[in-house]
This record gives C-alpha cells, structure tokens and sequence, in this order.
C-alpha cells in the first residue's frame, strides 16, 4: 500500500469507515488530521470551522473540553457535512473488553454514536478488539491500535509492537490501522504467513515543522520524514497548528493548516512518483 494511491486504497477497502477516510484523503487532496486538544468549546469550534477546508480528519479529545455538553457534538457533526471530514476521537481505549463496550457507547460522551475512528492499546489483548467491535462494528466504525508512540522513552517497541500487528490482522474488519511512526506492512509476520493484501492505514502523531519537542516527551518530526520516509499515511497536528493562544488568531491558524495540508500533500506525490 506504500506505493498505491489513496484513490486505488479506497477502492479496495472492506472497512466502511476506512474507505470514506481515503475517498475524503484523495477528494480534498489533504492528508492532514488537526488534533483539536483545546478546554473550551467557543475554541474548539472555531479552530475546527477555519481548519475545516484543508482537513481529511478531525482528531478530539472531548473529555478535555470543561463546558462540555451534547450540543458540542452536534455542532462537530454540522462542520463535519460543512467540511467535509471525518471524526476521529482519540480515546486511547486500554481496559477489559466489557468495560471498553461501556465506555465506547456510553457515558456522557457516547463516543461510538459520531466518531467515525476511535483507537486502543493493545496491552490487554485482543479482548479490547472484541469489546470495541461489538458496538463500532455494527455502526460502520473503525479502529486503530496505538502499535508505537511519538513520546520519549516509548514502550511501546519491539516485540510488543509486532504483537499489536499481529492482533489487528486478526480483526481486519473492525481494525484498519495504527497509530504508529512507520508503516507496518508485513511487521510480525511468522515463518511462513505472508502479508496478503492487507493495508493499514498508518496515522502519525508527532509532526511539527518549527519545534523538535514539547519539553513533555513529545517528540517531532517533519511531514516530509513522517510520509515520504517513513511512508504513513496521515499526519496529526495539534499546536502546530493552534499555536499557544488555543487558535485565538483565525488567520494565523489557517495558514499553519495550508501549509501543513501542502507539506503533507507534496510529501505523499513525491512518494507516489518515486515508487511507480
Ligand atoms: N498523540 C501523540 N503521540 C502519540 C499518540 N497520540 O502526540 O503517540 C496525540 C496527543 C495529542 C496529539 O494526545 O492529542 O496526538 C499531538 O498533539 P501536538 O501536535 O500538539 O503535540
């Protein structure tokens, strides 16, 4: 899938909400996901409508906004239709699948009624898969497993990440991908399996253009190294994009989004054209 085209992908694609995540990638020729991770829904909202036209893929953390209340959501699916873009919370699921199910559908966030992704830690199992897909499954949704991070000191790594491989091609209805650093194509594989047509979807966290690090762990790299080197899918920006000032500036926060959505879109041609 390293060298196929998003349009040729989503033909191909079993996963409804995989296939409408590449149809929107190659329609708007964006390969860019903005992560929204502001405490005040007036902001929230507001980044959203102006990053909107340049966007494949929105990426929340609803639990973080304070003035939190349905109407928020509706309106996220309002410039969702305006926008066209998908709806991606990063939940970062990690219990027993029991307990996952709960808190997918319910709660005061409902998180399977309107994001369209959601994704997991593989550290309990496949169990976790289990739980998610009975209630995402049978609404269209699809997962992702956090196979690596962008953080310092990640444990994530090694064996552990092979393992979270080989649980998504367990699962390859529900699990379309990763979020991850490079693309997983064949990683985990055992003596004589062979990778087949499989094709996640690698989305990558962990990009930034004018800063090497938070002075949290997070760690970032460019959209060139991130699609072109490393050969992902879909880069995820936050305050890249936002700034410090939650996206107080409307014009400063469109352009970080056009240039992400070039830098992203030129990275992905240049890696179509060298491998065909
Ligand atoms: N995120 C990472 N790294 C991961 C997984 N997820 O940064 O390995 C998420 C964070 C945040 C966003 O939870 O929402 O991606 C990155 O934001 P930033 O661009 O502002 O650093």
């Amino acid at each position: 899938s390293f060298t196929q085209t998003y349009a040729s992908r989503a033909e191909k694609h079993a996963n409804q909400a995989a296939r409408a995540l590449l149809e929107t990638i190659e329609r708007k020729r964006s390969n860019l996901c903005v992560s929204v991770d502001v405490t005040k829904q007036a902001d929230f909202l507001r980044i959203i409508d102006v990053v909107g036209p340049y966007i494949c893929l929105v990426k929340t953390h609803v639990d973080v906004i304070e003035d939190f209340d349905y109407s928020v959501i509706e309106r996220l699916q309002e410039l969702s239709t305006k926008h066209d873009f998908q709806i991606f919370e990063d939940r970062k699921f990690a219990d027993i699948g029991n307990t996952v199910a709960l808190q997918y559908s319910s709660g005061v966030h409902k998180i399977a009624h309107w994001s369209h992704l959601t994704n997991a830690h593989p550290v309990p199992g496949p169990s976790i898969i289990t739980g998610l897909a009975s209630v995402g499954l049978p609404l269209g949704r699809g997962l992702l497993l956090l196979a690596e991070m962008s953080t310092k000191g990640s444990l994530a790594t090694g064996a552990y990440t092979e393992e979270a491989v080989r649980m998504a091609r367990a699962s390859p209805d529900f699990v379309i991908g990763f979020i991850a650093q490079r693309r997983m194509d064949g990683v985990g594989l055992r003596e004589g399996e062979s990778a087949g047509d499989e094709d996640f979807l690698i989305l990558t966290p962990g990009v930034g253009l004018d800063t090497k690090g938070d002075g949290m762990g997070q760690q970032y790299r460019t959209p060139r190294q991130v699609v072109l080197e490393s050969g992902c899918d879909v880069i995820i920006v936050g305050r890249g994009i936002y700034g410090k000032d939650n996206g107080a500036n409307p014009d400063a926060v469109r352009a970080q989004a056009e240039r992400y959505r070039e830098e992203g879109w030129k990275a992905y041609q240049e890696r179509i054209a060298a491998t065909s």
